[in-house]
């Protein structure tokens, strides 16, 4: 019986058409904390199940604070297995994010089948939707690359001391509490209303980003469609492009 729940857990998790373009972000690998295993799993369903394209929307390296002994045999693995889609009839397109930006350099080379670009608009059913990583929204990011690299030090090292307080004190600081904050959450909102202002000034009708972490799929009284993948630190979400649009969880 074992093998038969398996399938079938593995077929209701198959949420897109061979038709759809799928959306993922900020994978962040060669960080402790990317669900890179997940992430590979994740790529093998879509080589078994293939879509119509994939779009990688940044951070799918962690080139901030990577020290690079973290990058190992399951980030070539995950390497591997993207450039392996590619070559199976995958649309592959990297847009790089602001956590592996020197990529950016190369905005309109394409490497064996996989497209580099700064962004890329997806065509489906007469309607067009731009994918861009978003922290071009992200003024603070932006206007202080140097400070925000020392602020994510700083956040990894308080990531770090929260399992040693943790395990010391019984004290949390997780991700989720971080999420939840009232900081955080204002900073998701200017994120987002900067991006659909931007959907309107290049009369598309939405804009599917990354870089907040926090997956969503909202429409404006006009009709803009805004998406976010989410990320593959602690959610694993994907947009899919398709009739509708729609996070998922993997
Ligand atoms: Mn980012």
């Amino acid at each position: 019986m074992k093998p038969v729940f398996f399938i079938s857990t593995f077929i209701s998790a198959i949420n897109w058409t061979n038709n759809d373009t799928l959306v993922v972000s900020d994978i962040h690998l060669g960080t402790k904390d990317a669900k890179t295993e997940k992430f590979y799993a994740f790529l093998g369903l879509l080589l078994d199940n293939p879509p119509k394209r994939l779009i990688i929307a940044g951070d799918l390296f962690e080139m901030w604070s990577t020290n690079y002994k973290n990058i190992g045999e399951t980030e070539y693995r995950v390497i591997r297995k993207i450039i392996e889609l590619s070559q199976n009839g995958v649309k592959v397109v990297y847009v790089p994010g602001n956590h592996d930006r020197a990529f950016k350099a190369f905005k309109k080379i394409t490497l064996g089948e996989i497209k580099l670009r700064d962004e890329y608009i997806i065509h489906n059913d007469h309607k067009k939707y731009l994918v861009i990583h978003g922290d071009e929204f992200d003024f603070f990011t932006r206007n202080h690359i140097i400070l925000s690299i020392m602020l994510d030090q700083l956040y990894i090292l308080l990531v770090k001391m929260g399992s040693w307080m943790k395990k010391l004190f019984n004290i949390n600081i997780s991700v989720a509490a971080k999420k939840n904050s009232k900081n955080y959450q204002k900073i998701v909102k200017r994120i987002r209303n900067a991006a659909i202002l931007y959907a309107k000034s290049r009369e598309v009708d939405g804009i599917i980003i990354g870089h907040t972490h926090w997956p969503e799929v909202t429409e404006d009284k006009r009709g803009i469609v805004y998406a976010n993948s989410g990320d593959w630190l602690d959610l694993c979400t994907y947009v899919v492009v398709g009739e509708k649009i729609k996070v998922e969880y993997f």
